[in-house]
C-alpha cells in the first residue's frame, strides 16, 4: 500500500482555537469548552485512506502566546503544510496575518523557512458560529478577510486556500478540509512508495474530487 507521511504545523495567535480545531479533527465529539493555553508544541496523528493510498498526518499544535511561541524550536523542520489560524472575534488575529503588519505571523514564519518551495499553506478563520451570536461590529467581516488573504497570497504563493471554520459547531467540515488536503497529497505526490505487490494504478477517488467546503467556491 502506498503510504505518504506528511507533517502539518498549526500556528496563530493565542485563543483563536488551534488546539480545538485539532482536537475536533481527531475526535469530532471532543469537548472543547475551555481554553487551556498551549505552552509547548503538542503532537497528534491521523491517517486518511483513499483506496490503496494512505496519507499519515503528523500534526503539530503550537503555542500562540508570544511568551511560549518560539521560532527557535524545530517544529518547522521537514514540515509539508502550515495552517495559519485567526478567529472572527479577534480582529488583530486577522490583521496580524497580513505580510506588512509590524507583527506579521506570515512574514515572521515564512521568511524564516529556507525550503519554502516544498511547503503549502492554508488559512483557517475559526469561530464562524460567532457571526450569528455576536453583534456584527464585534466580528471581522468576510470581505476584510478576503482582502487580507489576497495580500498574503500575492506575497506568498505557497498559500492554497482559506476556510471559514467553527471547531465548536462544525467539526465535520474541519474533517472534510483535512481530508481534502490528504487527497491533494495523493494527487500531487506520486513519489509515495508503493510496495512490490501494489502496482501504481489510478486512484478511483481522484476522479470524484469536489470542493471540500463552501469556501472552496469563493477562493
Ligand atoms: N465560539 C467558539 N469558540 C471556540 C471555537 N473554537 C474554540 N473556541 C474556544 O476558544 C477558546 C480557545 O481555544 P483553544 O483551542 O484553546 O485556542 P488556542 O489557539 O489553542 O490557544 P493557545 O493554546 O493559547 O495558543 C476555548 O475556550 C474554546 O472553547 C469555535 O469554533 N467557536
Ligand atoms: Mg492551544
Amino acid at each position: 500500500m502506498p503510504i505518504s507521511r506528511k507533517k502539518i504545523v498549526i500556528v496563530g495567535p493565542t485563543a483563536v482555537g488551534k488546539t480545538s480545531i485539532i482536537a475536533r479533527y481527531i475526535v469530532p465529539s471532543f469537548d472543547i469548552s475551555g481554553h487551556e493555553v498551549t505552552i509547548t508544541p503538542d503532537f497528534s496523528q491521523k491517517t486518511h485512506t483513499f483506496g490503496a493510498d494512505q496519507v499519515k498526518f503528523s500534526i503539530v499544535d503550537t503555542p500562540g502566546d508570544p511568551k511560549h511561541f518560539s521560532l527557535a524550536s524545530s517544529v518547522f523542520h521537514n514540515c509539508d503544510f502550515i495552517i495559519f489560524v485567526s478567529s472572527f472575534d479577534n480582529a488583530l488575529s486577522v490583521e496580524s496575518m497580513a505580510p506588512d503588519h509590524p507583527k506579521s505571523w506570515t512574514k515572521h514564519i515564512l521568511d524564516s523557512i529556507t525550503d519554502i518551495d516544498s511547503i503549502r499553506c492554508y488559512y483557517f478563520i475559526n469561530k464562524e458560529d460567532l457571526l450569528t451570536s455576536y453583534p456584527p461590529d464585534l466580528c471581522v467581516d468576510k470581505p476584510q478577510i478576503a482582502r487580507i488573504f489576497d495580500e498574503i497570497k500575492h506575497r506568498y504563493p505557497c498559500f492554497v486556500q482559506y476556510h471559514y471554520v467553527s471547531a465548536l459547531e462544525n467539526p465535520k467540515e474541519i474533517g472534510k478540509i483535512f481530508e481534502g488536503i490528504a487527497k491533494s497529497v495523493t494527487q500531487t505526490h506520486p513519489e509515495s512508495t508503493p510496495t512490490e505487490d501494489t502496482p501504481i494504478l489510478p486512484n478511483p477517488d481522484q476522479t470524484s474530487v469536489s470542493p471540500c467546503c463552501k469556501c472552496c467556491d469563493i477562493v
